[in-house]
């Protein structure tokens, strides 16, 4: 299971082409790779580093809420899309403090930017919190995730919930070809529309011997800090709609298009193919009747899950 990752890694390393990215940082970079994670055996939160799945569990509600404000995020204290809306912030008209232009590559480079760029993100934060007005404007990260899994805009003017539609259709037609979310609206992914086109463009989920899997195709994997999270967020995805309809849980399948190494996250990955693999934890979901739209962040639990520890790595903006 965890070994699918560390082999990815492995193989990114050794036959990875360089190629430069929108971001600027350079990677490490490979062009269509799969991985295959039995759900069976065990809940494939990485143990060769620790992975806070507690920002998973918050993050994937979020979706599923339909919610693309970072607002609730903050709230559970999880700044992993602050980045984002943030640059929509400092590049907007109203924003009137030092200049941010570039603060992904800066705050890495220069300790005193690195410093105004925390306090300025830190009052945005804040701000979020405290200012509905505010939040509403500059929280917003458009029509990403949330928005396209369950209010999808038709052309004849009404809303998708693709959630919904496929937990039907997987209980009314578990050999239905088409059980298919997809998050790609090729109308949204502008950016006066979403703050960042989605990474997850499409899954399919798939029923056999009473047991549920899924396959997410992933256009482009940033492998050292968001597949892990990716990962670990489809399997419990997988558990919950696997729940929500009677169902066991088979595979997650995770293919991935441009599969990168950051250049300034290699010393991490070696550090981490360094250490030795520990068992997987498992999950537990208490939800007793709650659907799925209804469960909350502390029903769910890992038992179990004993990691190597944190590695810290900069986030490319
Ligand atoms: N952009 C980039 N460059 N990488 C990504 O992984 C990524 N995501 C989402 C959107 N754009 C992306 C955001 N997901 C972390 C994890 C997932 C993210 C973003 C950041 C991260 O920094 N994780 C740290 C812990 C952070 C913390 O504790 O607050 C880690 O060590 O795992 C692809 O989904």
């Amino acid at each position: 299971n965890e070994k699918a990752y560390l082999d990815m890694c492995r193989y990114i390393l050794e036959h990875g082409a360089h190629k430069g990215d929108r971001t600027g940082t350079g990677t490490l970079s490979t062009f269509g790779y799969q991985m295959r994670f039995d759900l069976s055996k065990g809940f494939p939160l990485l143990t060769t580093k620790q992975v806070p799945f507690r920002l998973i569990k918050s993050e994937l509600l979020w979706f599923l809420k339909g919610d693309t404000n970072i607002r609730y995020l903050l709230k559970h204290n999880n700044n992993i899309w602050n980045e984002w809306p943030f640059k929509q912030w400092v590049e907007s008209d109203d924003y009137t403090g030092p200049d941010m232009t570039n603060f992904g590559l800066r705050s890495q480079q220069d300790d005193d930017f690195h410093e105004q760029y925390k306090e300025q993100m830190n009052r945005f934060k804040e701000r979020i919190l405290e200012d509905g007005t505010f939040a509403d404007t500059y929280g917003d990260l458009g029509n990403v995730y949330g928005k396209q899994w369950r209010n999808w805009e038709s052309s004849q003017g009404h809303t998708i919930d693709q959630i919904k539609q496929v937990i039907h259709d997987i209980k009314t037609s578990p050999d239905s070809r088409r059980l298919i979310v997809s998050a790609w609206n090729p109308e949204d992914i502008t950016p006066d529309r979403a703050a960042l086109p989605p990474c997850h463009i499409l899954f399919q989920f798939y029923v056999v011997n009473g047991k549920l899997s899924c396959q997410l195709y992933q256009r482009s994997g940033d492998v050292f800090l968001g597949i892990p999270f990716n990962i670990a967020s489809y399997a419990l995805l997988t558990h919950l709609i696997a729940e929500e309809c009677g169902l066991e849980v088979g595979e997650f399948i995770h293919t991935i298009g441009d599969a990168h190494i950051y250049t300034n996250h290699i010393e991490q990955i070696k550090t981490q193919l360094s250490r030795e693999m520990r068992p997987l934890p498992s999950l537990k979901i208490e939800k007793e009747g709650k659907s799925i739209f209804d469960v909350e962040i502390e029903d769910i639990t890992l038992d179990g899950y004993d990691p190597h520890p944190r590695i810290k790595a900069p986030v490319a903006v």
